[in-house]
């Protein structure tokens, strides 16, 4: 049995009883972290999640890698957690496609692997252990009913030219946002999509990809439908320095911002209404992590997948909720309290 002694304030030693390690354990675990990059703040919340839940002087020895977005190097970096035995590899995958091998050989050298936030597309799912993330096509359904209705609230029945900045192509995130606009295109026939381009879920290359736009469409385009803050932030830039304005009074030339991600940034320009509509995606899932390693230490059987639950903020009170595949989802009215509160 493990017992933790914490240095109190007042100096006397008090005895805490580890709560997660029990008979026959192993005393402390090495857990390898295969992160995607360092593109977002999303990604930096995420990777300052996991590596303050698995933090020193608990029971874990986290071994962090970030791939600077490249798929070889989370390839390279499964295969050094093997030659270095951890106990558990944490993977959030850059990409769905070309894991097969990797976790074919982190299964033959028996050490199980547990997915977050972005999915891997493989044929045998007894390749990874468990995934835990968002589901990224309900987000990008959300977002697209809000537009709806919030045209529909301002009865606006005219044509609505779309501009898609996409992020990173195969990301499990950008398939599934990406779906859901395509979706509410062909099911909307006064929206059109103008051009989708990928931003790569960074501001730079969101910025290029929407000076890109305005000189080809200018103000043809009403919406801007970005797949996460750090491109709105670089499409804001550009709109801005191109001497027009986002909001929503398209009927005057205004262009609309909706964005995911509802990082801390990205609410403040949702407060001002700058952004629109800002759909949550969480990257708080560090703690939700070292629990699914306790429940296997333990031996318990996991759930294959474990969904995060996620929010909706706008200031733009026309719309309250959504409906979507049957149920209801309330959009919060964004205020500074719920930044304080919410934001990341
Ligand atoms: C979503 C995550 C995406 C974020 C981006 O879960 O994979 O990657 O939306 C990040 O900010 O770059
Ligand atoms: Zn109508």
């Amino acid at each position: 049995m493990l017992t933790v002694f914490l240095a109190s304030g007042c100096g006397d030693r008090i005895d805490v009883e580890s709560p997660t390690v029990q008979e026959g354990q192993k005393e402390t675990l090495t857990i390898g972290f295969s992160q995607v990059g360092s593109e977002s703040d999303w990604r930096m919340a995420s990777t300052t999640s996991v590596r303050s839940a698995f933090s020193e002087g608990s029971r874990y020895n986290l071994i962090y890698d970030d791939a600077q977005q490249k798929q070889e190097n989370q390839i390279k970096a499964i295969r050094k957690f093997i030659d270095q035995d951890v106990d558990y590899i944490l993977l959030d995958p850059i990409t769905e496609s070309g894991w097969d091998s990797a976790l074919q050989e982190a299964r033959d050298s028996g050490i199980p692997v547990i997915v977050c936030d972005r999915r891997v597309a493989v044929e045998d799912k007894d390749l990874y252990t468990a995934w835990i993330g968002s589901d990224f096509e309900l987000e990008g359904k959300r977002a697209c009913e809000w537009i709806r209705r919030f045209f529909e609230e301002k009865g606006y029945h005219e044509a609505v030219n779309i501009v898609h900045i996409q992020g990173t192509l195969g990301a499990t995130a950008q398939i599934g946002r990406s779906a859901a606009l395509e979706e509410a295109v062909r099911n909307n026939p006064k929206w059109r999509l103008l051009d989708q381009q990928t931003g790569e879920f960074t501001q730079a290359r969101g910025r290029e990809v929407m000076e890109d736009m305005l000189k080809r469409f200018g103000d043809r385009i009403n919406l801007v439908f970005c797949e996460n803050d750090n491109e709105a932030y670089g499409a804001i830039e550009a709109i801005r320095a191109a001497g027009m304005r986002p909001g929503t009074d398209i009927e005057n030339g205004e262009i609309m911002i909706v964005s995911f991600d509802s990082t801390r940034k990205g609410l403040e320009y949702t407060l001002d209404g700058t952004i629109a509509l800002n759909t949550e995606c969480s990257p708080l899932y560090g703690p939700r992590l070292t629990e699914l390693v306790d429940s296997l230490e333990r031996g318990e059987k996991l759930p294959k997948d474990t969904f995060v639950e996620e929010g909706q903020f706008s200031t733009y009170s026309e719309v309250d909720s959504v409906q979507v595949d049957g149920k209801e989802y309330e959009v919060t009215p964004l205020t500074r309290e719920v930044i304080d509160e919410r934001a990341y």
